[in-house]
């Protein structure tokens, strides 16, 4: 969260830091001596991108065992570490996912740690079966334990934060004198993993309550079982898992938990007639992130040395090491940092994932310095493929989501093409600055320059993935049309039919200030972020977001603060409907006097009661947006309606199934939700049905620890950014 009170502060310290990095000795970390790396240090495009169609695939058709482990990588230039002494020259020290795979007591074929972990591909409707094993022992226990030279280290530079709501196994208190606990956590390392995307019951969804440590030794309170089934019953598309940890997301995750999951299926194997979509070694999964080291080589996650990149503590009192956005110098494509990849001069599928805490990538694949820009299509979304591929020059994703690309090389025999990014950080409201010519560089393609067949599915050719001239499914339906539009803009309550739409929520996006404010803009200069929140809850208040299975629910996100924000719901794909222009300054003003005493009261909830609907019918607590939307973004936030495309309709990319939206500062994000399978029908005979009340799952959602929503962006939702989603009757 960036407030502009403080931004000139934030940016001075980036581009000091940027100055004088490699030399300064500071202390990154708040338990082992870190100097930060310079970027620059780091060549570029020197070694090979980790490449899952030629290192293989974990075959989720057969139970499989998959083991969080400690170990070290190459994520640098392995002349890099040569340069290093003993034991770090043997790599950067993370966590990642070991498996073993064979037979139904899987131990046949033990696959080493790897960060991130091999791809895990099932096929659709088979049920997938996975024992997630912890193996991340606490730091006393010492190195003999582990095959590991370094020891069990990366909890000492990667440091928890016991001042925030986290998973605690040791229950030390949270606050001690009246300030937030002060001590790093050196424990049993608590984790879990989600399945992002999926439709699968509570029991096997990995929130984050559902953690546990060594041997289940410690667990959550909605912890049921280690060994989960997903039915995989949803479109082939391209999932991930991760972990997702109450509190220490953001450690376990930048420290290398995380790894792709490919249904497959009638679907996704290309169209009749048309070709098949690229496969074998022109399918290749791409997950994109940032990261810091060391000049050791070492994971650096700062913890609030002053000068570094992400700017000082917000409040080290109440939160001693919590940062509200970490951004990192290097990036990294599959857990290599700006690799190259030598592909022919063929179409290739590329399966992207925004894997980074907060970074937003906006993609374009650059020829010559970017004096040109390849074309690519944009094929499938997070949760399938689109009607038909569309064509783009970039594309804008956020932590979380994911898109299913495919780029022609054919026409660049010889060249080499380079994978750039301009998405300010944070976005869209700058603050940090980083050098074009080292974070803007993602990665670089080598193209052959022999002509070779190619019979692949050419997007160009107007094939469409879906509907009529493809059997591999129906076309995509919208789950609801709504009425009362107005130059493709939804202006009128949507609930207005209430045919389709059962319940209509709005709900606020809320930074909280030290100054107890909680929208923006803060108190001014000095003024601090003590936390994020959805509508002013905080993650442990009682469930208020509680729709019925098989309901329809249109939900506004009003985005409060002046960053934009991925919003991920478990359980469902759902649509994106609109971005609406909305006036923050008026709409702030009555909904803090809708308040006792005209004052927002931070955790409090929203300002009237949940249940009670607003003039608009809408459900949530607040005052009714509508009356503040706009036609046009105020300045307060960047929307040049070019890069991002934010205001009016869902952008024709992201028009497909979703599990996250990237809610537009300045905006209203109107989604609408349905909480059933994706692939049901909608209409019969032209009319609308409804499934009120009906379970269609294979499965009863409603039973187990519930689900969860929340931000993407991992610094957020490790600080209250989330909320249970619990299903009913
Ligand atoms: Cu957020």
């Amino acid at each position: 969260m960036a407030a502009p009170f403080f931004s000139v502060a934030r940016s001075t310290a980036a581009i000091i830091a940027l100055i004088a990095i490699g030399g300064a000795s500071v202390s990154a970390s708040k338990l082992v001596k870190q100097r930060p790396l310079d970027a620059r240090k780091i060549p570029q495009f020197v070694e090979n991108l980790p490449d899952f169609s030629a290192l293989g695939r974990v075959n989720g058709d057969v139970p499989y065992r998959v083991r969080f482990e400690e170990f070290q990588q190459k994520i640098l230039p392995a002349s890099f570490y040569a340069k290093l002494a003993v034991p770090y020259s043997a790599g950067t020290m993370v966590f990642g996912y070991g498996m073993d795979q064979g037979s139904k007591h899987y131990p046949a074929l033990p696959l080493k740690g790897l960060y991130p972990g091999y791809t895990v591909v099932v096929t659709r409707d088979r049920v997938a079966s996975v024992d997630y094993q912890n193996n991340l022992r606490p730091a006393h226990y010492g190195a003999a334990t582990f095959n590991n030279p370094l020891g069990p280290s990366l909890e000492k530079t990667l440091t928890v934060d016991q001042g925030i709501h986290w998973a605690n196994p040791a229950h030390s208190p949270m606050m001690t004198g009246g300030m937030g606990n002060q001590t790093p956590y050196l424990g049993a390392i608590p984790a879990v993993t989600h399945l992002h995307g999926a439709e699968d019951p509570s029991v096997f969804d990995g929130g984050p309550n559902t953690w546990f440590t060594p041997g289940a030794k410690a667990r959550g309170p909605g912890f049921v079982t280690n060994k989960y089934a997903y039915p995989n019953t949803q479109e082939p598309t391209t999932l991930w898992f991760h972990d997702h940890t109450l509190g220490t997301t953001r450690l376990n995750v930048y420290a290398g938990l995380e790894a792709f999951y490919l249904i497959r299926g009638n679907g996704d194997d290309g169209v009749p007639g048309m070709g098949k979509l690229p496969a074998g070694r022109q399918e290749v999964e791409l997950v994109l992130q940032d990261r810091q080291f060391d000049t050791n080589g070492q994971l650096l996650f700062p913890d609030g040395y002053p000068s570094g990149l992400d700017g000082p503590l917000q409040n080290p009192k109440l939160h001693p090491y919590w940062m509200p956005e970490f951004f990192g110098d290097v990036i990294t494509v599959n857990g290599k940092s700006w690799p190259k990849l030598n592909v022919a001069p063929k179409r290739y599928r590329f399966r992207l994932l925004n894997g980074a805490s907060v970074r937003f990538f906006n993609l374009q694949f650059c020829v010559n310095g970017c004096q040109t820009k390849a074309p690519f299509y944009v094929i499938g979304d997070d949760g399938g493929l689109l009607d038909k591929p569309v064509k783009v020059n970039q594309l804008l994703f956020s932590p979380g989501e994911r898109y299913d690309i495919i780029v022609d090389f054919s026409g660049f025999r010889g060249k080499a093409i380079t994978m750039r990014n301009d998405a300010v950080t944070p976005y869209p409201s700058a603050f940090a600055k980083f050098t074009r010519s080292l974070q803007g560089n993602v990665m670089r393609f080598s193209i052959g320059s022999n002509a070779v067949a190619d019979t692949s599915f050419n997007p160009a050719s107007g094939g469409r993935l879906r509907g009529s001239g493809s059997t591999v499914a129906p076309t995509l339906e919208k789950i609801v049309a709504l009425p009362g539009t107005k130059g493709g803009l939804p202006l009128s309550s949507p609930i207005a039919d209430g045919k389709k739409v059962q319940v209509y929520r709005q709900l606020t996006l809320n930074p909280i200030f030290g100054s107890g404010g909680c929208h923006w803009p803060g108190a001014g200069m000095g003024d601090v972020i003590n936390a994020m929140l959805l509508n002013n809850t905080s993650f442990e208040a009682k469930a208020t977001e509680k729709p019925r299975v098989g309901s329809t629910e249109v939900w506004d996100l009003i985005d409060l603060s002046n960053d934009d924000h991925p919003i991920h719901i478990h359980l469902v794909q759902f649509q994106i409907i609109a971005r609406i222009p909305f006036n923050l300054p008026a709409y702030g003003a009555a909904y803090y006097a809708a308040f006792p005493h005209d004052r927002c009261i931070p955790e409090h909830g929203p300002p009237r009661s949940y249940d009670v609907p607003n003039r608009a019918g809408a459900l949530g607590g607040n005052p009714d947006v509508t009356p503040f939307f706009l036609k046009k973004t105020l300045p307060y936030c960047m929307d040049d309606g070019n890069a991002d495309g934010t205001t009016g309709p869902a952008r024709p990319e992201e028009a497909g199934w979703k599990d996250s939206v990237i809610a537009s500062c300045g905006h209203v994000t109107r989604v609408v939700v349905r909480f059933t399978p994706q692939d049901l029908p909608a209409v019969k005979n032209g009319k609308p049905i409804n499934y009120t009340g009906r379970n269609t799952f294979p499965f009863d959602p409603t039973t187990g620890p519930g689900y969860i929503w929340h931000c993407h962006l991992i610094d957020h939702e490790d600080n209250e950014m989330m909320r249970p989603l619990i299903i009913v009757k």
